[in-house]
C-alpha cells in the first residue's frame, strides 16, 4: 500500500482512537499560558501516529505539535507533519469541530494532505496533482469572490495586540464579515468546500497548515505568509489562503515591515 492509502486509512483509525478515548477520563494542562490547553488524547494520538507511520515505514520521519520530531532541521526523505488535535479548546469544550491533520512531504515537496473531522467523521485527502476530495467526492474550486463579499476566517483573540491589528482589522471590515471556528485545518477544509473564500492567521505552526495547504493547493487555492511568501515546513508563520484574486486584495494589506517579524517571533498566547 502506498503512503498516501496508507494515510487515508491510518487518520481514520487515529479519528476512532480519539472517539473511543475522549469517553473515557482524560487529563487537561496548559502549555504556554493557561489558555493553552493539551490533553492526554492529544499526546495518545500522536504517539498512535507515530507508532503505526514507524512500524509501516521505519525511514520515514515525523514532526507532530506534542513534541515528536523537535530535533529534524532539514527535510530530506519522507516527513510526516502532524497535528493529532486540531482544535484542542474545541476538543475540551465542545467534544466536537476538532480534526487530525497530517501533511506528508518527499524531500520538502508536498506528497500528500489529510484533515480528518472526527466527530462527522469527514475525510479531506488530497495527493498532489491528482485533486482533492471529501471521502469519495470530489471537491472543485470556487469562483472568486472580492473581499467585500466574503466570509473571512480569522482567529480574532490573536490579532487584538497593536502591533499587527490594523492591517487585519482593515481586512476585516472591508470583508462581508468574518468567522472563527477555532481549528485552522477545519477552517482550511471549509475553504475547500467553498463555504469561506479566505483565512487569515498571524501565527500558525507547520503542524496547523500543512495538510490543509495541500488539499487547498491542489484546487486552486494559494497560500502564503501576510508578505506571500511560501510557507516553511520547519518554523511557525503568519498564514493567508484563497483563491489567487482575493489572496493578492488581502495581502495587499500588509507592508513589510521588520518590526512585524519580530512580534511574531515572540509571539506565543493565543
Ligand atoms: P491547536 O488546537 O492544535 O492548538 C485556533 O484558532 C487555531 O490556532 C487552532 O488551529 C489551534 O491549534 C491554533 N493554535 C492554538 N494555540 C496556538 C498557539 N499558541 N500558536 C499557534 N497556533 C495556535
Ligand atoms: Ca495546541
Ligand atoms: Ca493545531
Ligand atoms: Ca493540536
Amino acid at each position: 500500500m502506498d503512503i498516501y492509502n496508507f494515510g487515508k486509512e491510518l487518520i481514520v483509525e487515529a479519528g476512532r482512537f480519539i472517539e473511543t478515548r475522549m469517553t473515557q477520563n482524560f487529563q487537561i494542562d496548559s502549555k504556554s499560558n493557561p489558555n493553552d490547553l493539551v490533553t492526554d488524547v492529544d499526546k495518545e494520538t500522536e504517539q498512535f501516529l507515530y507508532a503505526r507511520i514507524l512500524e509501516r515505514f521505519p525511514e520515514h520521519r515525523i514532526i507532530g505539535e506534542e513534541g515528536h520530531g523537535e530535533n529534524i532541521s532539514d527535510t530530506d526523505g519522507v516527513i510526516w507533519i502532524v497535528d493529532p488535535i486540531d482544535g484542542t479548546l474545541n476538543f475540551v469544550h465542545q467534544g466536537e469541530n476538532f480534526a487530525i491533520s497530517i501533511g506528508v512531504f518527499i524531500d520538502g515537496e508536498p506528497y500528500c494532505g489529510l484533515i480528518y473531522d472526527c466527530m462527522k467523521r469527514d475525510l479531506y485527502h488530497a495527493k498532489y496533482k491528482s485533486g482533492a476530495f471529501l471521502n469519495e467526492s470530489a471537491l472543485h474550486q470556487a469562483e472568486n469572490v472580492p473581499l467585500n463579499q466574503s466570509l473571512v476566517a480569522v482567529n480574532p483573540k490573536r490579532i487584538l495586540r497593536e502591533a499587527t491589528r490594523d492591517p487585519f482589522f482593515e481586512i476585516m471590515a472591508k470583508s462581508r464579515s468574518v468567522r472563527s471556528y477555532g481549528s485552522a485545518a477545519l477552517e482550511f477544509a471549509m475553504l475547500a468546500k467553498g463555504q469561506i473564500s479566505a483565512l487569515m492567521f498571524f501565527k500558525l505552526h507547520p503542524w496547523d497548515y500543512t495538510g490543509g495547504s495541500i488539499i487547498t493547493g491542489e484546487l486552486g487555492y494559494k497560500t502564503t505568509d501576510i508578505y506571500g511568501k511560501d510557507l516553511p515546513l520547519l518554523s511557525s508563520t503568519s498564514v493567508i489562503s484563497g483563491n489567487p484574486e482575493i489572496h493578492s486584495e488581502i495581502i495587499g494589506h500588509f507592508t513589510e515591515d521588520k518590526s512585524l517579524h519580530e512580534f511574531h517571533d515572540a509571539f506565543h498566547d493565543l
